[in-house]
């Protein structure tokens, strides 16, 4: 028998190795994990040869000849820096003063008691994810009422793993409506209503991602009450501020009303999209608190949280925004940029509907127009989405969420085609 064994070892050495090699290895009960919901649809779109191809996964704007739009204003920062011929030290754990007080500033408005009090606390984070993460992380930490995080149903892919990698558990409460592809007010009310006392509440500070939907100001207001009765911790995500109206005060009036009514939210801000940084990672976390000392204690572990992470966070993107919100006309070239995105893609949403109609599509696309953002919820079904793929080279996430940002005058006649194709 071992003579045997050793005769076919001998008979098969480079199946021996592998398999020897397989068995010892550190990693061999790592199992292949599935592709990103939503960055895997680039990677899939990169592979597609067809010169139609069209690339309406992630949400990246792309100006109306479908290239990536670095703005203007960012430009001109950059130069501005460069003649500086600034150092590259380290920052502060908690980021760059001027760009954290500016965040700040833009989010809470400069008129904000929240603001000129002082009673609050802005570090600068890796992007929206990263500065998500960091919130999650304290509230994992501090956090002593509860493990419960409540989520819109449905929200961006990534808040789930962003709260369930910090520890936390995630619960969801209603928020739109399929059947009219609208904001299921009344489902939110009552489920909000119900949410124990003393959890955590996520909500979208404008464009909801990925329904476009977003509560009206009389609603904002409904909620707030709610959410202040209920007691419960609000975390705001405000990735789009700018980006969905197009003014940045508008789109963010739900986070200034709701630290109006005595509500202490936490912040999470990003500048991937409002001023196009996607890879320079620039972003905030802030924590509104009762008084400026329990900020500063606040902020005290804040540090303590980061700094295992990744020390302190990076210097260029932030040094761009900075420039941006406090070099007054770049900040004003800023807005009427900001504006140029949002209306721009508000256009192409109308244009999307004029060409259903004119391919014959008798469905109501009325939401198309109706929601707001960078993301339309089409409402189309998996074998639809999948349809788009294989026969037309349109690329778009599972649930039907087209990103707007990247149709183009070019290409919309194109989409609503092949839209109608897989929905007549
Ligand atoms: N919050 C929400 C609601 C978002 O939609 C996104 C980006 C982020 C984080 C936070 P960043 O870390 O780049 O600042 O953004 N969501 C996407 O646009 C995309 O960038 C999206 O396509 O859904 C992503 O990372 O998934």
């Amino acid at each position: 028998m071992a003579l045997l064994h050793t005769r076919r070892l001998l008979a098969a050495p480079r199946f021996f190795t592998a398999a020897a090699n397989h068995a010892s290895s550190w990693w061999s009960h790592v199992e292949m994990g599935p592709p990103d919901p939503i960055l895997g649809v680039t990677e899939a779109y990169k592979r597609d040869s067809n010169s139609k191809k069209m690339n309406l996964g992630v949400g990246a704007y792309r100006d109306d000849n479908g290239k990536p739009y670095v703005l203007s204003c960012v430009r001109k920062a950059e130069a501005m820096i460069a003649s500086k011929k600034m150092d590259k030290e380290y920052l502060p754990i908690g980021g760059l003063a001027d760009f954290t007080r500016a965040s700040a500033e833009l989010a809470l408005g400069e008129n904000s008691e929240a603001f000129k009090s002082g009673r609050y606390v802005t570090v600068q984070g890796i992007s929206g994810t990263g500065s998500l993460r960091i919130g999650a992380n304290f509230l994992q930490r501090f956090f002593k009422a509860g493990r419960d995080v409540y989520l819109p149903k449905p929200s961006w892919g990534n808040h789930t793993p962003i709260f369930r990698d910090a520890g936390l558990q995630l619960q969801s409460y209603r928020y739109y409506d399929p059947r009219t592809c609208s904001l299921d007010f009344a489902g939110a009310m009552d489920d909000i209503a119900r949410i124990p006392e003393k959890s955590i509440i996520l909500l979208h500070a404008c464009a909801h991602n990925p329904t476009g939907v977003d509560p009206r100001q009389e609603q904002w207001k409904e909620l707030a009450a709610t959410v202040k009765k209920r007691n419960l911790l609000v975390y705001f995500d405000m990735a789009y501020q700018g980006f969905a109206s197009g003014d940045i005060n508008r789109d963010a009036w739900a986070v200034r009303h709701f630290i109006e009514q005595g509500i202490n939210v936490l912040l999470s801000q990003s500048y991937a999209k409002n001023m196009g940084l996607y890879g320079e990672r620039a972003g905030a976390f802030t924590v509104i608190c009762s008084d400026a000392e329990e900020a500063k204690r606040v902020e005290s572990q804040l540090k303590i949280l980061i700094r295992p992470m990744y020390s302190n966070p990076p210097l260029n993107g932030a040094r761009i925004a900075a420039t941006i919100l406090n070099t007054p006309e770049l900040r004003k070239e800023w807005l009427v940029e900001v504006k140029g995105m949002a209306d721009r893609i508000i256009g192409m949403r109308t244009q999307l509907v004029s060409n259903l109609k004119k391919e014959g599509s008798s469905h109501n696309w009325q939401h198309i127009t109706d929601q707001i953002g960078m993301f339309c919820f089409t409402g189309l079904k998996p074998d639809q989405v999948d349809r788009l793929t294989k026969e037309f080279s349109i690329y778009m996430t599972k649930d039907g969420r087209i990103s707007v940002a990247g149709v183009t005058s070019g290409n919309v006649a194109y989409l609503a085609h092949a839209i109608h194709q897989v929905t007549k």
